[in-house]
């Protein structure tokens, strides 16, 4: 299947993690070869009439360079390994027209640059507000006004008992809340926009009255997005990767935030082909040109965070991959987002479990997820989480600065 047709003629740069332990910070354990030894591996992708430039540019560097099979034409994919600072050197030099493709050089700068960052992200918000991300893992509040969400559906689907459970999650610890009105779940179909608004605009209202916590609304709709963040909310989460234009200009125009999800199709028809060839660089590939989408309608990069969608359109064992190189997103640049919480993949991990029984394992992957590489944990259990993630403190990774390797 490989990476979508859409993102076929990019140039792109990103950091594969050979190994997922924090001790060894995803380096390549040490073997097979003096240049790879301790080092990392950078998969670039490139039109195939810079080849040769981009061959001659490696000449005489202490990076090796491993083809990784390619298509008839466009790109050219190649798989280089070499220690950090070799990388470094020659994606600066090609960014600085010297020897080979500047824009490949501005890639591989930026992907060096996301994945090894130690100091905090600022986030922008709507309403002028900005967050910085990275100082320890945020926690997002779940809040869904809908009568059919997997796990909260139906509970707090009037007025009083949606802003009552939202102040709630704000006093636990929520750095963020997430209005939700429709439901996403496998299968799901979707809703009229005014069923939607009625279910989600006076609870973001009101809680805009009540608190001062960031609101961000889980929509896909460009209609819903539009009043909320004229009612006040501060953040769109598109599970739909902002796919529509019109909901990227109402977001550019309204200058929001906005979360950029990988799912394939819808959540009617998601579930119903879950294969990748390779599902990181798929999910990579796709985040990677959602946000230069995003960005020409005008979105500014410090508004957006990104999110690889555990549970949308993917396997059991797809899951699990994403989560264990969850690190690799990093070199996006932008804040990571990761939704674990109660989601089926965990039940099935407990051998056949409901959403109920899921609260020890959601903290067990919150945990695992912040260890590599979450900056915002989107979950239903905010004080909970916010327990299990004390521990990172002590350990000394309480700030994923801390928990980037070395
Ligand atoms: N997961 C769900 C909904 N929205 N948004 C982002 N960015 N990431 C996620 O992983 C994510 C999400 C599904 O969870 P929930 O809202 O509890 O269920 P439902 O879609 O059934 O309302």
């Amino acid at each position: 299947m490989g990476p979508p047709a859409a993102g076929r003629g990019l140039v792109e740069a990103r950091i594969e993690l050979e190994s997922t332990d924090p001790d060894d910070g995803g380096r390549i354990p040490p073997g097979s070869s003096p240049v790879e030894e301790g080092g990392w591996t950078l998969r670039v992708r490139f039109p195939a009439t810079w080849e040769s430039a981009v061959r001659q540019s490696l000449a005489g560097k202490t990076i090796s360079s491993l083809p990784l099979g390619r298509t008839t034409g466009s790109p050219v994919e190649l798989r280089l390994r070499g220690a950090r600072k070799a990388l470094h050197a020659w994606g600066k030099a090609l960014g600085e027209g010297r020897g080979g493709p500047p824009k490949l050089g501005r890639e591989v700068e930026d992907a060096l640059h996301g994945f090894f960052r130690r100091s905090p992200l600022s986030l922008r918000l709507g309403g002028g507000r900005k967050l910085r991300v990275g100082e320890r893992p945020l926690v997002m509040g779940v809040l869904n006004v809908t009568p059919d969400s997997f796990y909260d559906g139906g509970r707090y689907a009037g007025l009083e008992d949606a802003v009552e459970e939202g102040l709630a999650l704000v006093s636990e610890g929520a750095d963020f809340l997430d209005v939700g009105g429709e439901s996403t779940r496998p299968g799901a179909s979707p809703l009229p926009v005014a069923t939607e608004l009625r279910r989600v605009l006076p609870v973001v209202e009101r809680l805009r009255r009540e608190s001062s916590v960031p609101i961000s609304v889980d929509t896909r709709r460009p209609e819903v997005a539009k009043a909320v963040l004229r009612a006040g909310a501060h953040l769109i989460n598109d599970v739909g990767g902002l796919r529509l234009p019109a909901l990227r200009r109402v977001i550019a125009r309204e200058e929001a935030g906005a979360v950029v999800m990988h799912m394939r199709g819808t959540p009617r028809t998601m579930q119903s082909d879950t294969r990748y060839t390779d599902v990181r660089a798929e999910i990579f590939s796709y985040l990677h040109e959602r946000l230069r989408a995003a960005e020409k309608d005008g979105i500014s990069r410090e508004a957006l965070l990104v999110d690889p969608g555990i549970g949308f359109g993917k396997s059991y064992a797809a899951n699990w991959e994403l989560l264990r190189h969850l690190r690799e997103l990093r070199a996006l640049g932008r804040p990571v987002l990761v939704g674990v919480s109660r989601k089926g993949f965990l039940g099935e991990a407990l051998g056949g479990v409901g959403p109920d029984g899921r609260l020890e394992a959601s903290l067990a992957a919150a945990l695992l997820a912040a260890e590599r590489g979450a900056d915002v944990l989107r979950v239903h259990d905010v004080a909970p989480t916010r327990r299990a993630l004390s521990v990172l403190a002590p350990m000394g990774r309480a700030g994923l600065a801390a928990a980037s390797p070395p």
